[in-house]
């Protein structure tokens, strides 16, 4: 369908848009029903927190049709209209991170972010992977403290930028975690435990986060716990309003009508 096409339905127009986990370049995205999205939803400012594009797949089965290209154009044009556009990379888009402090196209690339809502709540924009080594060993960590904290999350950058220099893939917690199903619920919990600790760290209000595909908008100890969900699966972002008010649209409920693709299997598509 051409960009310029009128729409039947008016487009929506937010203060802020927050996506995250689109894994372009993966058989997994669903690209029409995210190139569909954004046709009816407008911006000021778009996030983009992480795992947009999926880097590690360049190197294997790289798949990239005409949708994928759309949603890129599409995005880029968003910028070249007038939206700011900020880009914190994922695990799966950490090449994005050696150009960390760089634009491209309009995009601002920034390891995280911190966004201020119209009523004056601040959030923290963070994709979540830099918590895996916390999550994984949350237990033991609570124990020793804020020290084993620090070191842990240390680790967990440190281990994973001398795997990607070496050609390793990134080490999933999310993946691993879904391999064990039974830890699935707690490690959600863990996760979100951790994220939310370190919107309070830093004096946020509350957390926008992505990585565990696993939409959620709760309050959590007095903080504000915003996961944005996916692409791959549940089709969902964050919206906020232009009063402070923040939305999770769940996009296949609105596209019913589109016959969902052939999905790519959940443990495939590695958080
Ligand atoms: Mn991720």
């Amino acid at each position: 369908m051409a960009d310029d096409m009128t729409p039947t339905q008016e487009a929506r127009h937010f203060r802020a848009l927050f996506l995250s986990d689109m894994h372009l370049g993966t058989r997994g995205c669903q690209a029409e029903l995210l190139l569909d999205f954004m046709r009816f939803h407008d911006a000021e400012t778009i996030y983009l927190v992480g795992d947009i594009v999926d880097g590690w797949r360049l190197k294997r089965a790289w798949y990239w049709s005409q949708a994928h290209n759309d949603v890129v154009q599409k995005l880029l044009r968003k910028a070249r209209k007038g939206a700011r556009v900020v880009y914190t990379p994922g695990n799966h888009d950490e090449f994005l991170r050696d150009y960390v402090g760089t634009h491209f196209g309009g995009v601002e690339v920034v390891d995280t972010a911190i966004h201020e809502t119209a009523d004056g709540r601040r959030l923290l924009i963070i994709h979540g992977d830099q918590f895996d080594v916390v999550v994984r060993h949350a237990k033991w960590l609570a124990l020793l403290g804020d020290w084993a904290y620090v070191t842990a999350l240390n680790l967990n950058t440190g281990v994973n930028w001398a795997r990607r220099k070496l050609g390793f893939p990134y080490w999933s917690l999310s993946a691993w975690a879904k391999l064990k199903v039974k830890n699935a619920v707690n490690f959600i919990g863990a996760f979100e435990q951790a994220l939310s600790g370190e919107a309070r760290r830093v004096g946020a209000h509350g957390v926008v986060c992505g990585h565990i595909h696993h939409a959620a908008m709760r309050d959590i100890d007095g903080i504000q716990y915003l996961n944005t969900g996916d692409w791959v699966e549940s089709c969902t972002a964050l919206a906020e309003h232009h009063d402070g008010r923040l939305e999770l649209i769940r996009w296949t409920a609105f596209a019913e009508a589109a016959t969902p693709a052939v999905v790519g299997h959940p443990a495939q598509a590695a958080a």
